[in-house]
């Protein structure tokens, strides 16, 4: 589906929307060369708060700011191929404020608990959204992200510190639906899912033995402004357990 009124139509109705081979296989390997070459050449260089690494001390859990650490990224995040669709989601120019991994490694990758990322963004009105790549297949077993579909129309819920680096704050009380409200994201390489920065998500660990690579671009509108109160809270629970 690569219908610009199809996907805004989901997108507006569930607060999420995939999008099958966005990305061709030859871009996918791209991607996944240069962060293998960035990982191993830059990242060294690199300010503390440009990663973020599992419990084990050392397998990477995100990469961070790759669109001020890195050109390359910084062009994909520019291309008309994204901006394009992305300008029609946000209802204005689209402009690019992260570019991001979550790596969700074999074995060890951790989960990330129940949140609404304008927790994180802070941006009124909520115009804001994420593009997330899948690097590698994203399979039942290796931790696909599940989305309840709808609730991004629930408004800020309220949150609560998770204790959690890398996503230092989630929902005091994540909301309930049945099993068919849910969406977990099953994707193969190449294929994206959009979604609203509202929509509440978690992922489980990954206990397999196959990575669960995804790239992230995410965008706001021109228009959208910093709520002081959101931002507040962020500062608070990110203080605990930075970088974010
Ligand atoms: O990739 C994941 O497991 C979580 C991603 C996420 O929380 C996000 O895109 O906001």
């Amino acid at each position: 589906m690569q219908d610009h009124d199809a996907i805004a139509a989901v997108y507006q109705q569930d607060g999420v929307v995939r999008i099958r081979a966005f990305f061709q296989p030859e871009q996918v390997e791209a991607i996944r060369v240069e962060l293998e070459r960035y990982v191993r050449d830059d990242l060294a260089m690199k300010p503390a708060d440009a990663r973020t690494v599992e419990a084990d001390g050392e397998t990477i859990r995100n990469l961070w700011r790759l669109e001020q650490h890195n050109s390359f990224f910084h062009e994909l995040g520019h291309q008309r191929q994204i901006t394009d669709l992305v300008r029609r989601l946000v209802g204005g120019r689209p402009l690019l404020v992260g570019v991001e991994t979550f790596n969700k490694p074999a074995r060890v990758g951790s989960a990330v608990p129940s949140h609404q990322d304008n927790a994180y963004f802070c941006q009124v009105p909520a115009d804001m959204l994420t593009v997330w790549v899948a690097i590698d297949a994203v399979t039942e077993a290796n931790g696909p992200v599940s989305f309840l579909r709808g609730s991004h129309r629930l408004g800020m819920l309220p949150t609560q510190p998770s204790g959690v680096a890398g996503n230092s704050i989630g929902l005091a009380s994540p909301p309930r639906g049945p099993e068919e409200q849910e969406f977990r994201a099953t994707l193969d390489p190449g294929d994206v899912t959009i979604h609203h920065c509202q929509i509440v998500h978690h992922s489980a660990p990954n206990h397999s033995d196959q990575s669960r690579l995804g790239l992230l671009l995410v965008y706001r509108g021109e228009h959208t402004r910093t709520d002081p109160r959101l931002r507040a809270a962020y500062d608070k629970a990110r203080s605990m357990t930075p970088p974010a």
